[in-house]
């Protein structure tokens, strides 16, 4: 790990000033009383079934997230405050590699391994298989959360989470002086009342913390960004939203220690029994079931790697049922629309990919891609073959966009190139036409292995073929496309993520349905590294 000098001092200093402030208390004024929160009254007390429960649930899915999360980072272990993601920018790198300048290097080539104890499921660029799971879990853990916050309101619970004076302040502060100056503070049975400083950390929790994860998750999403330019504006733009998903989950991860520390030094027998059993009394009961609790989570951990190294295939197909139409109501809705600016540019554009080592690429590449002719055929009225001045003379379309990796990384390059809906209505597609694909002159590399598994295609439903900004792309930044970036021709289609827009396109295939194209799952990515099919996030 690699943390940039200034980052570290921060933290440093937002550790070190509150512990030294409480020293210096302690010294001048001694230990402050510690009020119990809320006030003593008649309701509400002790923990219910809803509340345990959703407790359980809650950490269960929050392993999951947080394991599916970490996978996610090792894919591009890089975190930047700058949308352009040039190497050397980051405030944080969680990989020895300084990106070499002279050679080329893939965002591929730079993911990491993360050990499957750790990551979910484990490995290197299995990013397809930890997208699922954290997918799947969010729903569940949303759902569980709005399931926790109706009931808490929905009874008089909330009491317990919610402040209701700003006393609170400097209650906390003297919780935190016994604490930070390592005593432990009079303990108000935990049963019935808290502390300042745990109601108001629980209350962080609950109405910080999560909505933040949720809110920073979407601004990583091309589909909300390129539509609502606005929306990564809250967090700043896709990399401080990425940053800042990273640091929710550093603070949960931080609230868990200190949570189950906490649990653990001020009475466990006791406290198990309260999680568990919603009962009150010092019998080890509670503690023995609760550990069990926490054997099922290991054990629904250890399914979830085995499933994913031994069915990837079926965990693919059960995300595709649960989260696909999620994300098609949310996310897929919406045109991408966004334009930047000329001095938004990215002076550094990351690169993906296998460039093609065939003859015909080469051949056409030396020439400067005068032979080559995109053939467009499949269920169309009208088959064609055009050349780049084809092209050029069905009309030209010029876009500044933001490109979004499902690795992670992120760039604004303007392009150049036939808005392809002018392409659609050129070769009339039949009326049972579902999908167009898009041919590769490269090859596909099934990353895991590193074997060759022919050539890369990929497909789009036909509505977002037809979106305003899905471009045939000739241009980039105003010159032609260079080779490294897909020459002669490549694909843009800014409501997705980057592995949708192929490079190096040879052919433009019309079909009804994907059985026998490939695998059949919706592009390379697809069949070889699981990806779901729908890139919108
Ligand atoms: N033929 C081909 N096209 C491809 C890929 C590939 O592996 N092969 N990778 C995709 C991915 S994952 C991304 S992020 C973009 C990257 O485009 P760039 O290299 O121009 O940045 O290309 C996409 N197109
Ligand atoms: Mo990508």
């Amino acid at each position: 790990m690699h943390i940039q000098r200034k980052i570290l001092f921060l933290i440093g200093l937002l550790f070190f000033v509150p512990v030294a402030a409480a020293f210096i208390y302690w010294a001048i004024f001694g230990l402050p009383p510690v009020p119990i929160y809320p006030e003593p009254g008649p309701e509400p007390s002790g923990f219910p079934a809803w509340i345990r429960i959703t407790h359980y649930v809650n950490f269960l899915f929050l392993v999951l997230l947080v394991r599916s999360g970490l996978q996610t980072l090792a894919d591009h272990p890089r975190l930047y405050w700058n949308v352009h993601c040039t190497p050397g920018t980051e405030w944080v790198r969680f990989t020895p590699v300084e990106v070499p300048k002279d050679q080329v290097w893939t965002s591929k080539q730079d993911s990491r391994y993360l050990t499957p104890w750790v990551g979910l499921p484990g490995k290197r660029h299995t990013i397809g298989m930890a997208r699922h799971w954290h997918f799947l879990s969010i729903l569940f853990w949303v759902a569980n959360g709005i399931i926790f916050v109706g009931l808490l309101f929905g009874t008089g619970y909330w009491q317990r989470l919610v402040p209701n004076s700003w006393q609170v302040i400097p209650d906390a502060w003297a919780v935190w002086v016994h604490y930070a100056t390592l005593q432990l503070p009079p303990e108000p049975d935990g049963f019935y009342h808290y502390n300042a400083l745990q109601q108001l950390a629980y209350f962080g929790v609950v109405f910080i913390l999560a909505p933040l994860a949720i809110i920073t998750g979407p601004s990583m999403s091309p589909a909300l960004t390129n539509r609502f330019s606005w929306y990564p504006r809250l967090p700043g733009n896709r990399q401080i939203g990425r940053s800042l998903h990273f640091m929710v989950m550093c603070a949960f991860v931080l609230f868990l220690i200190a949570h189950v520390a906490m649990v653990a030094i001020t009475g466990l027998a006791r406290n198990m029994n309260h999680i568990v059993f919603g009962t009150d009394d010092a019998s080890l009961i509670g503690l023995y079931v609760g550990l069990v609790g926490i054997g099922v989570v290991v054990v629904i951990n250890a399914l979830a790697n085995g499933l994913a190294w031994r069915k990837p295939r079926f965990v693919q197909h059960i995300a595709k049922w649960i989260v696909t139409p999620v994300m098609s109501l949310l996310l897929d809705r919406h045109p991408p629309v966004a334009e930047f600016r000329r001095e938004d540019i990215s002076p550094f554009f990351w690169l993906n990919g296998k460039m093609p080592n065939s003859a015909e690429w080469k051949n056409l590449a030396e020439n400067g891609f005068k032979d080559y002719r995109l053939k467009v055929y499949g269920m169309v009225e009208n088959p064609i073959e055009l050349s780049l001045d084809d092209l050029n003379a069905l009309g030209k379309q010029s876009q500044i966009t933001l490109h979004h990796c499902i690795q992670g990384w992120s760039g604004i390059a303007e392009w150049g190139g036939l808005p392809l809906k002018e392409l659609i209505e050129l070769v009339r597609p039949q009326a049972q036409v579902t999908r167009v694909v898009f041919y590769s002159f490269g090859d596909g590399v099934e990353f895991t292995t590193g074997e060759s598994r022919g050539r890369y295609y990929e497909s789009l439903a036909i509505a977002n073929a037809l979106h305003p900004q899905t471009l045939l792309a000739y241009e980039m930044d105003g010159k032609p496309l260079s080779h490294l970036h897909g020459a002669p021709l490549r694909l843009r289609v800014e409501n997705q993520l980057g592995f949708k827009m192929v490079k190096w396109i040879s052919s433009i295939e019309f079909v009804q349905d994907l059985e026998g194209v490939g695998e059949g799952e919706g592009g390379f990515a697809e069949d070889y590294e699981y990806f779901g099919e729908l890139a919108d996030i």
